[in-house]
């Protein structure tokens, strides 16, 4: 059932985190008053009892489920039992507490590696399932599909009007900038922030990227992805059934760039005019992923944050922190 009542009790589980943050303050942006969240040390959402009972007691009439355990290709490939574990445990614990409460809507937050690595461009909803995955980041893949599964079984089973949106790769406000854990694109940023004027000789220090730089890939600035989350809440099931049978709608842009072209357009923000070098240790992942949005743009959606913008935006939130860091 679509949201229309501004005083709809949403829950937004990962408030904390750069998605659900930015859904958060979105929803609350667009006049809705009554959101609940609960920090991952209020509730461990992986614990199915603490989950059914927290949902017994709030009631919420619909479900945003964006907390998840997410990271860049290196930490994915390190710690593939907590990347496929803690997902699992998540998404199963909501979705069962959401359908055993009667949520009105539910809406999942998947994502684009869950389709094969030699998906065809763009990559349909439809591809999921046609092909092996990236093994790089096959242990959070296989958890999302199964989330989504999930989703459309007890829709298929119960009827419950439960959704998933594939975002493809998110940045922003809030984004997780650790060298270890973070995906490219704060990962850039930070490293061409630190290089500049920092070269011996003078002038900017080298950046080093990881990989060829060729592999291209999409990105969907946080607060695009957030008003995604609220047209879909607010969208009638029949439109949304239609436009999307299995349940599954990709989110994206519908343009990519490599890596290398990336890091030319970070150097560009930040200013910084030193060379760039590769650590061919590090792996390329998946070569390519761009999604199809046919889907959402039928239902009337688009992005709106061109990547230039988007990036200057959050190169000054990373500022920002720098500086509160700096005065702590
Ligand atoms: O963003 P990223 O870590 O994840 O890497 P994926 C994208 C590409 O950027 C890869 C290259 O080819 C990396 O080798 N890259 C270059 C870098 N320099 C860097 C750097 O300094 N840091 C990082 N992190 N990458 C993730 C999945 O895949 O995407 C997740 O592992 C999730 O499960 C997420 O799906 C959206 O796009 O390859």
């Amino acid at each position: 059932m679509r949201l229309t009542s501004e005083n709809a009790k949403i829950y937004v589980a990962g408030h904390r985190g750069m998605v659900g943050n930015a859904i958060w303050e979105h929803l609350s942006d667009a006049g809705y008053t009554n959101l609940v969240g609960r920090t991952s040390d209020e509730l461990d959402l992986r614990d199915p009892h603490a989950t059914r009972d927290f949902f017994a007691a709030e009631q919420p009439d619909f479900v945003v489920l964006a907390a998840a355990r997410v990271g860049g290709i290196l930490a994915n490939d390190r710690y593939p039992a907590d990347f496929i574990d803690d997902n699992l445990a998540i998404q199963q614990s909501v979705i069962r507490a959401a359908h055993n409460t009667g949520v009105d809507r539910l809406v999942f937050l998947g994502s684009t590696c869950i389709y094969p690595k030699h998906a065809p461009q763009p990559m349909p909803e439809d591809s999921l399932l046609t092909g092996p995955l990236e093994p790089t980041n096959q242990w959070y893949a296989v958890a999302k599909i199964a989330g989504h599964k999930l989703c459309e079984a007890f829709h298929r089973q119960h009827g419950d009007d439960m959704l998933t949106l594939m975002p493809t790769n998110l940045y922003g406000p809030g984004d997780d900038f650790d060298l270890e854990t973070s995906h490219v694109l704060p990962a850039l940023l930070r490293k061409a922030h630190a290089a500049k004027g920092t070269a011996p000789e003078g002038g900017d220090a080298p950046v080093t990227l990881w990989g060829s730089g060729t592999p291209k890939r999409e990105f969907l600035y946080v607060e695009d992805l957030a008003d995604a989350v609220r047209f879909v809440l607010e969208a009638p099931e029949e439109e949304l059934r239609d436009a999307a049978p299995d349940g599954m709608l990709n989110v994206g842009v519908g343009e990519d760039l490599s890596i290398n072209d990336l890091m030319a357009l970070i150097q560009d923000v930040v200013g910084h005019e030193g060379p760039v070098e590769h650590d061919e240790s590090k792996p390329d992942g998946t070569p390519r992923k761009l999604v199809d949005t046919s889907r959402m743009d039928a239902l009337g959606w688009t992005a709106q944050t061109a990547l230039r913008n988007g990036i200057e935006k959050t190169y000054d939130w990373y500022r920002e922190q720098e500086a509160l860091n700096v005065a702590r």
